[in-house]
């Protein structure tokens, strides 16, 4: 059986509505999806990659960077919806490309994932950590900083010049700090709540999205009234002399940073079977929320960028900085800071859920080893692979830097999303058969757009990324040529 062989998606269906966990059947209108897709995208993103991304390459124009990642992720989920449509069972890429494009391509798929929802969830909790500091210093309780960073971070030759605290050398710095201890506390806090199966309650998680974009939209209409406009001049700093570092450049990779921001849309392309009307609600549902998203970004981001200097805003977690630096918005800084602290949690969940799920999939495939697949006999829960991903995203929270963290995160699901809008493409030669409950507008315009603005953010990260998508993709041949491919459980049937 060659690398190709897909798993046939009668068997997916057959498997699906044999799956107890799937009884659920709701029909979603398009209003209901884009909540849904707002719900699970907006996270660390806004809340800390804008001032990272303003702070150190698009200045002011963050707002523009945003648009550009909004635009390439639009193609790609035009695409990631006409998949999940065609093979309609719960899972992410990894089970579509199964079924598509063969048991290589859906490997690397799904060892990339773990790029996505693990580091993903090891980003978003550095952001908590620094946003839960904040908020326990509101209350009087200062944990000394030795505790909540990573104890070394990378500094670029710019960050040097610019004198931005702790970089005196370009590369890697000691910090003076030991471990990042509130991240490490809230991965396996809700490792421990995903072991034991508390699954979010529909209302809980309608709750906690209101409060994230409650807090988002008060901060941008009583943020406006104090906007310095000279701090948006120049709009597009002048470049550096280095790619990437203000100017057009800048602008680029700052969109390839603040990609992060719009990761988790596929939620809603996830849903589409449970769309009322999936060829016309699934456009609405994906491209409202993105809109929806982008409209809230550039306006947090022109807020931000107003009240302060985007010099300054390169700290864990500028929306709080800044609220703070304000006095008359003195009184908004608890709010915010909660309601980030319970977003970034919320956020969390969903990743470290999504990640047991996939390594859940590739064992119950014979890719990776039973322990995966081990569900526990009281909970239901595959706690094994839980709790492996758990004490892993804990090690990456607790000592790495977020910029490291979500650079890699971003370089992993573009990846993703390059491979899936070239797959529905190439389906729709291979098998131009399969029934398509939502199909993508103007093949191969958008599976192509798609791979190709994808593949230019991807090109805007620094090389250090790459190496390390590199060496992270050996990795994952090895394992699978060495045990995926012989116990695949397809090869054994
Ligand atoms: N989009 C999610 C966030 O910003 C991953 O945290």
């Amino acid at each position: 059986m060659t690398l190709l062989a897909t798993k046939p998606i009668a068997a997916l269906r057959a498997a699906a509505e044999a799956d107890a966990e799937r009884s659920l059947r709701r029909t979603l209108g398009p209003v209901s999806l884009a909540a849904l897709g707002v719900g699970a995208i907006i996270g660390a993103g806004i809340f800390v990659f804008t001032g990272v991304a303003a702070a150190l390459y698009a200045g002011p124009a963050v707002p523009v960077s945003m648009i550009l990642a909004g635009i390439a992720c639009a193609f790609a989920a035009l695409c990631y919806a006409e998949m999940a449509s065609a093979v309609p069972v719960a899972g992410s890429a990894y089970t579509y490309s199964y079924a598509t494009l063969g048991e290589l391509v859906a490997w690397i798929i799904g060892w990339d994932l773990i790029l996505e929802y693990a580091m993903g969830a090891a980003t978003v909790g550095v952001g908590w950590s620094a946003t839960f500091v904040s908020f326990l210093d509101l209350l009087g309780i200062h944990v000394p900083a030795s505790l909540t960073g990573p104890p070394f971070v990378f500094c670029t030759a710019t960050q040097v010049k610019q004198a931005v605290a702790g970089c005196t050398l370009a590369g890697w710095q000691a910090t003076g700090a030991i471990v990042n201890l509130p991240a490490i506390a809230v991965i396996l806090a809700i490792t421990a709540v995903l072991v034991v199966g508390i699954r979010e309650s529909a209302r809980f998680n309608g709750f906690i999205v209101s409060v994230k974009i409650g807090v988002l939209v008060v901060f941008v209409i009583a943020g406006f009234l104090y906007v310095n406009r000279a701090n948006w001049h120049p709009f597009i700093p002048p470049n550096t002399g280095t790619f990437g570092e203000f100017g057009w450049s800048g602008v680029l990779r700052g969109a390839g940073l603040i990609f992060f921001a719009y990761i988790g849309f596929d939620a809603v392309s996830t849903a589409a079977q449970e769309a009322r009307d999936p060829q016309q609600d699934m456009p609405v549902g994906i491209l409202g929320s993105l809109a929806v998203c982008t409209l809230l970004y550039c306006l947090v981001a022109l807020v931000l960028t107003g009240l302060v200097s985007y010099r300054e805003l390169n700290v864990p977690s500028p929306v709080v900085m800044v609220v703070n630096r304000v006095p008359p918005l003195a009184w908004f800084r608890p709010v915010i800071t909660l309601g980030a602290v319970l977003g970034l949690g919320s956020t969390i969940l969903v990743m470290l859920l999504g990640q047991s799920r996939v390594l859940y999939a590739m064992s119950r495939d014979g890719l990776l080893g039973p322990w995966a697949g081990k569900v526990h006999p009281r909970f239901r829960t595959p706690y094994l692979s839980t709790i492996y991903t758990g004490c892993a995203v804990a090690l990456f929270t607790g000592l790495f830097p977020i910029q490291i963290l979500g650079q890699l995160v971003n370089i992993g699901t573009l990846l993703a999303f390059v491979l899936v809008c070239g797959g529905v493409w190439v389906l729709r030669h291979t098998r131009p058969d399969l029934p398509r409950p939502f199909k993508a507008p103007f093949v191969p315009f958008v599976p192509i757009l798609g791979m190709l603005s994808c593949l230019a953010l991807m090109l805007t990260l620094p090389l250090d990324t790459w190496i390390r998508l590199g060496v992270w993709l050996a990795l994952g041949l090895v394992v699978y040529f060495r045990y995926g491919r012989k116990h695949s459980t397809l090869r054994r049937v």
